[in-house]
């Protein structure tokens, strides 16, 4: 799966994802700083089943720390987008595009006011944030809109004459935008069309389709970044007023820093961490030390940088994801090579553990027999729904 870091330029989108991922998309106090798409991979952090077992764990792709797992997820940071994006302003379409198979977003935002919609910067209190997180909804309304409305008339004419069902005529418009046929069905609910008759789908139908498709398929959690200029209070104001679209308040100059320095080995910090301390006080410049400083003072306002929570919030609690951990013995929980637990996976919650079976590779999926939970011994049915931290052995027909 993929989130995509989204929003107005110069907001501090590359530093939140160069934070999440420790790479290095261009990062500047000027808008369009990043001119093409950056992909990486970020973790989230899920309790290890490990302890339960009295033994540690193998990890492959996901890193163990503390009982703590970090399981990859895949981020995309693109270029600013600005209000007459869908109709290609500023390359808008382009950017668009690279977001066609992100499965959430997360809008990052100048909680403090001092960025122009055209990415220029100014006091603190200038600008409404506020109005960001509309006009991006219209945006990307529109972006899906004018997907779904490509040639539209003619291929909703040729699916009435063969009777088709607009699941799956809409469905099939939709390709690519990685919208699951559960949030097809669930936004169709939300709109009175003539589902029988997409040729007399009035231009506002459409477009009201197109809203609860993104409603739907692409929950969306505001990063109210640039905390450190602003105050609990503002923040609080903001996050009511953006409501139900959720705000996560952040510091990504603060984790980026924070992150860095422990890759340097200047500090011991475990990301989502309110604290951190200095490995040798003695070692840092007078610049560091007074850094550091200020990012404690900074964490002791907020309780953290904020980064961390803002992207698991948005992935297990809008996107309601889950965490499998597939096995070969049920009883050991190894690998085939005697690892334990060594794979972590993100499902969407409720799914199939055929499906799962499918996920981790294409012959278990189709030669399924049946899964064994690796805590209650229990046989589960392609059917049944894989629960979080399950550990799942896949019994497959050789
Ligand atoms: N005060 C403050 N500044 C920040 C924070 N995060 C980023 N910045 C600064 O904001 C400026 C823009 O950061 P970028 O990460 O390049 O922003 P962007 O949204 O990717 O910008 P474009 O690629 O041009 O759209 C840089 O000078 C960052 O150092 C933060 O949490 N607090
Ligand atoms: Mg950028």
């Amino acid at each position: 799966m993929e989130v995509g870091v989204v929003g107005k330029p110069n907001v501090g989108k590359s530093t939140l994802f160069n934070a999440l991922t420790l790479l290095d998309s261009a990062m500047a106090p000027y808008p369009f700083t990043t001119v093409k798409a950056h992909r990486g991979v970020a973790a989230l952090r899920v309790a290890c089943p490990h302890s339960e077992k009295g033994t540690p764990c193998t990890p492959g792709n996901a890193a163990c720390r503390d009982g703590t797992r970090w399981v990859p997820v895949s981020l995309i940071d693109v270029p600013g987008l600005v209000p007459g994006a869908h109709e290609g302003k500023g390359l808008g379409h382009q950017f668009l595009d690279e977001l066609r198979a992100a499965d959430g977003f997360l809008q990052v935002v100048d909680a403090s006011g001092g960025t122009s919609p055209e990415g220029v910067l100014s006091a603190p209190g200038s600008y409404d944030p506020v109005d960001e997180v509309g006009w991006l909804e219209t945006e990307l309304v529109a972006w899906i809109d004018g997907i779904l409305g490509r040639d539209f008339d003619r291929s909703a004419r040729s699916v009435e004459l063969e009777g088709a069902k607009v699941e799956e005529f809409l469905g099939k418009r939709l390709t690519g935008l990685a919208i699951p046929p559960a949030a097809i069905s669930a936004a169709l609910r939300q709109v009175t069309v003539d589902r029988g008759h997409p040729s007399q789908w009035s231009a506002e139908e459409r477009r009201f389709l197109a809203q609860e498709l993104l409603r739907s398929a692409k929950p969306r959690l505001v990063a109210g970044n640039k905390a450190d200029k602003s105050t609990p209070e503002r923040m609080r104001g903001l996050s009511e007023a953006i409501a139900p679209v959720p705000l996560a308040p952040t510091c990504a100059e603060a984790e980026l820093t924070l992150r860095r320095a422990q890759r340097a080995g200047l500090v011991q910090y475990t990301p989502g961490d309110r604290g951190f301390t200095a490995t040798d006080p003695g070692r840092l410049s007078p610049a560091q030390g007074k850094a550091l400083e200020e990012i404690r003072r900074l964490v002791g306002t907020w309780g953290s940088t904020g980064v961390q929570e803002a992207l698991e919030r948005l992935v297990f609690e809008r996107l309601q994801r889950i965490v499998v951990f597939p096995v070969e013995d049920e009883g050991r929980w190894t690998d085939s090579k005697g690892r334990v637990l060594p794979d972590a996976f993100l499902v969407p919650a409720g799914t199939p553990v055929r499906e799962v079976a499918y996920r981790v590779h294409t012959d278990l999926g189709e030669n399924f027999i049946r899964a064994i939970d690796g805590r209650t011994h229990r046989a589960l049915g392609a059917e049944h729904p894989v629960e979080h931290r399950a550990v799942l052995r896949i019994v497959a027909r050789k």
